[in-house]
């Protein structure tokens, strides 16, 4: 809808405004797949209405609006553990393929923040909060069988899987589309440490496979710093349109990945970095131990609460994050959606430099996913290869 139509439809079919008020919409979105407005009475009230097309906006091809859906049942279900840190639901429009929500104005999007060095003290407790209670309740181990495999067969997301599949594990590698921007100077890198690597395809075809085909949890999907919006108090988690049943550590893992972009950052333009070192390292420890906290509070079958499981359950999450860190650290580089932490590094000395620490961590995190146990042995992997470029 145009502003105008979104403004009659909301005056005359919901009961969110007076009749009569005036209300003013305003297009705030920059993603690159919805639509998303934010729509504001004279007497102050206001709400966000997102609208989903039946085309991808950054490209124009056609996109099925049924993700709407699943955002929405998404949000409701993860509201239920989750309250603080998802927008309020107002109303949902199947047929308009339109959300409208709470209006989180006053939160700033934490990808910008961490490019300011910005850090707030709850940030870590908050993140890891969000994984441990939006994941551990969703898998097999606390949901009645039958009901784990309906929600598995109503999450199915084919097409939003797909941009991923393509964009994450595949045209980093091969580049089969043509699509991957490579900035000047980092080809010949680009090509000896991807496309010519096969042990690093390997690793990347394992997760690829097991991102398709290991339904253990319903994910987030796209969960990176612009997919959140915090202050001092809280933070609210946006964008669940990538929903679906899938491992566990790739919401971890890219949302680590989107961490480390900052301090990549401000490493190479020698600024400040060590507080986001901290939110990398607590982040990561914190996961660990309310994953754990969390399986033992929601666990309650006789037969999966058995100690050695868990152990090995847990330790499989923590090999699958650190492998899907090094992947969407990988493909934010390399393939088409990239991140403005790093593309907006003025000079390209720095910026060269930067991916390069950004793909050799990567390949180092992928390749010894088994044995990193904690964030501070992260943060040293990105250190090492910072020393190496300097
Ligand atoms: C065509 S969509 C490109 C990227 O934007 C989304 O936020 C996802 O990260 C996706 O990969
Ligand atoms: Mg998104």
């Amino acid at each position: 809808m145009n502003k105008n139509e979104l403004s009659d439809y909301l005056l005359n079919n919901l009961q969110l405004f007076e009749k009569t008020s005036k209300i003013e919409v305003k297009e705030i979105g920059d993603g690159n797949i919805n639509y998303v407005f934010r729509v504001r009475s004279e007497s102050g009230k206001s709400f966000v209405v997102k609208q989903f097309d039946t085309l991808l906006r950054s490209s124009m091809r056609p996109l099925s609006t049924k993700r709407s859906r699943l955002e929405y049942e998404s949000m409701k279900w993860k509201s239920e553990f989750v309250p603080d840190m998802i927008p309020k639901l107002f109303h949902y429009d199947e047929n308009l393929s339109l959300i409208v929500m709470e209006d989180i104005g006053p939160y700033s999007n934490l990808r910008e923040l961490l490019i300011d060095g910005k850090v707030y003290s709850h940030l870590a407790g908050s993140i890891s909060s969000f994984l441990a209670y939006t994941l551990i309740p969703m898998t097999d181990l606390v949901l009645e069988r039958s009901e784990k495999k309906d929600k598995v067969g109503f999450f199915l997301n084919p097409e939003l899987c797909d941009i991923s599949e393509d964009l994450v594990f595949t045209e980093p590698y091969y580049d089969y589309k043509g699509r991957n921007r490579i900035t000047e100077g980092n080809e010949e890198f680009v090509s000896r440490r991807l496309y010519d690597n096969e042990e690093i395809k390997s690793h990347v075809l394992y997760l690829k496979d097991r991102f398709m085909n290991y339904a253990q949890t319903l994910l987030h999907g796209d969960f990176h710093t612009g997919s959140i919006f915090t202050s001092e108090d809280g933070m609210k988690v946006i964008d669940h349109e990538f929903a679906f049943y899938g491992p566990l550590g790739y919401d971890c893992g890219n949302i680590f990945a989107n961490i480390a972009f900052p301090i990549v950052r401000r490493m190479v333009i020698k600024e400040e970095c060590t507080s986001i070192e901290d939110l990398l390292i607590s982040t990561f420890d914190l996961t660990l131990e309310k994953l754990n906290a969390v399986f033992d509070e929601f666990v309650k079958d006789k037969f999966s609460s058995n100690r050695l499981f868990k152990n090995s359950y847990i330790k499989s999450i923590i090999s699958d994050s650190i492998g899907y860190m090094g992947t969407e650290l990988i493909r934010r580089i390399v393939g088409d959606a990239k991140v403005i932490d790093i593309t907006t590094i003025s000079n390209i000395n720095c910026r060269i430099k930067a991916e390069r620490i950004v793909i050799d961590s990567a390949i180092h995190l992928i390749m010894n996913r088994e044995n990193i146990e904690s964030g501070r042995e992260i943060v040293d992997v990105i250190k090492k290869y910072y020393g190496d470029y300097k």
